[in-house]
């Protein structure tokens, strides 16, 4: 068959747009070779509905022991008791939580979108609001950090029967014993969503979830630095003291509920090629190297606040404990929609966000979100952000003079060029 050259060629031209710009869109990352090569594997021809040992088709044998493999090295990475690997994305993990715990009509309790939150912890345009009571708590308008008294107020006002922790873009770290605390005096279950800080909480940089909430979900191409994909994990295999049933009405043990929410609940054959993926980038989680980047991660959104704030940027919660960090751009006369547009002139890619209290669309948004997995994954270090911060600044400040960002943009190549990205492909 002939070469698809229009699809490949399309593939190079994005490779070199990766390799030119900074990339600052909080939830990617760079993924390493092998992870890349695993994806690209002929394991994408293989069906295998079911679970390792337990499958609806025959010929599973190498496939049961890549996901095996990928179970294994998850729940070493995070010491739990059950890990499902199967869900496509982190929304096809919530939508599985979802499904084992609730019933339509039943009341949820997350954080509020435009605060931070995601649209699978109950917008209203996401199935989860649809089919859910959804309902929300905040950030505290002087602090930008979570309101717990909120939280807890209408916790005990509306007895949830699931309390959502986790956030999108939020810069600090989570109290999970406060809210479990609430949810124990309410009835309900609490579920973590640690798409974000995984990474860091993997390598024990930011408080662990896993022995306050009842589920945990999260993506595996954030901070973790896998394919894209979701996972969901139970600290302790619950012996679901809440009585939640499967279809036939039997209680059952939590893990079983999960993975029959996944599939066949919501989802048919899994992506062997992408769960084989995950057992290589969780494989490279288990190692020192590991550390020191996430360490460096840390190290390197605390430099860029820090450089932020001396040009007198506002910084929601006026720092990061995490890799990211949320900036109200009103003191700067500038919409998010307008610094994102400019910035991607000078290949500086970051997403408009909305920011708690926001008074613009979440079209327009007066808000940007930063966040730094992927260049330092490119090998940046704290040093480096300075030119990061005046590079960003200097566009936003002549968002409208295309003469000073093509100068921008030019600095960027050639900041960029000293650190490589694939230099193999
Ligand atoms: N909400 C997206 C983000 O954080 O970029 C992921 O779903």
């Amino acid at each position: 068959m002939q070469r698809d050259t229009l699809v490949f060629d399309l593939i190079n031209q994005e490779l070199e747009r990766q390799r030119h710009g900074i990339e600052l869109i909080a939830s990617e990352n760079f993924t390493s070779l092998q992870v890349i090569q695993a994806m690209g594997s002929v394991l994408t021809n293989k069906y295998a509905e079911g679970y390792p040992g337990r499958r609806y088709y025959a010929g599973c044998e190498i496939v049961d022991q890549t996901e095996q493999l990928a179970i294994d090295r998850l729940k070493q990475i995070f010491n739990v008791e059950y890990a499902n690997v199967q869900p496509h994305s982190g929304a096809q993990a919530n939508a599985a939580i979802a499904l084992a715990v609730l019933q339509p009509g039943d009341t949820t309790l997350g954080l509020d979108l435009s605060m931070g939150g995601h649209l699978t912890h109950g917008s209203p345009v996401n199935y989860s609001g649809k089919l859910y009571n959804a309902q929300f708590y905040g950030v505290v308008k002087e602090t930008g950090l979570i309101d717990y008294e909120m939280l807890e107020s209408k916790a005990r006002s509306l007895k949830p029967k699931l309390i959502i922790c986790g956030a999108s873009a939020y810069s600090r770290d989570w109290d999970y014993k406060r809210i479990r605390a609430v949810a124990d005096e309410v009835g309900a279950l609490v579920w973590a969503d640690i798409a974000h800080p995984a990474g860091l909480i993997a390598k024990g940089l930011l408080n662990s979830p896993f022995e306050h909430c009842h589920f945990v979900s999260s993506t595996t191409h954030k901070t973790l630095r896998g394919p894209r994909g979701g996972v969901i994990m139970l600290g302790k295999d619950f012996e679901n003291p809440f009585g939640l049933t499967d279809n036939k009405g039997n209680v059952r043990m939590m893990s079983s509920l999960i993975d029959l929410a996944v599939f066949p609940g919501i989802q048919g054959g899994p992506l062997e090629h992408v769960i084989a993926a995950k057992a290589v980038a969780f494989g490279e989680i288990l190692t020192d190297e590991f550390l020191v980047y996430q360490q460096q991660v840390q190290k390197n959104a605390q430099a860029m606040a820090k450089a932020f704030m001396a040009k007198e940027y506002h910084l929601i919660s006026g720092g990061t404990d995490n890799h990211l960090m949320l900036i109200d751009l009103r003191n700067k006369n500038i919409s998010g929609k307008k610094a994102e547009q400019a910035l991607v002139k000078a290949d500086i890619t970051a997403n408009k966000n909305m920011v708690p209290f926001d008074d613009k669309s979440a079209f327009i948004t007066s808000g940007i979100r930063f966040g730094v997995p992927a260049i330092t994954t490119r090998g940046l270090v704290e040093g480096d952000m300075q030119f990061v911060v005046d590079a960003i600044d200097r566009v936003l400040m002549n968002a409208d003079n295309e003469a000073e960002i093509a100068a921008v943009k030019k600095q960027v190549n050639d900041f960029m060029t000293q650190f490589k990205l694939y230099p193999e492909l």
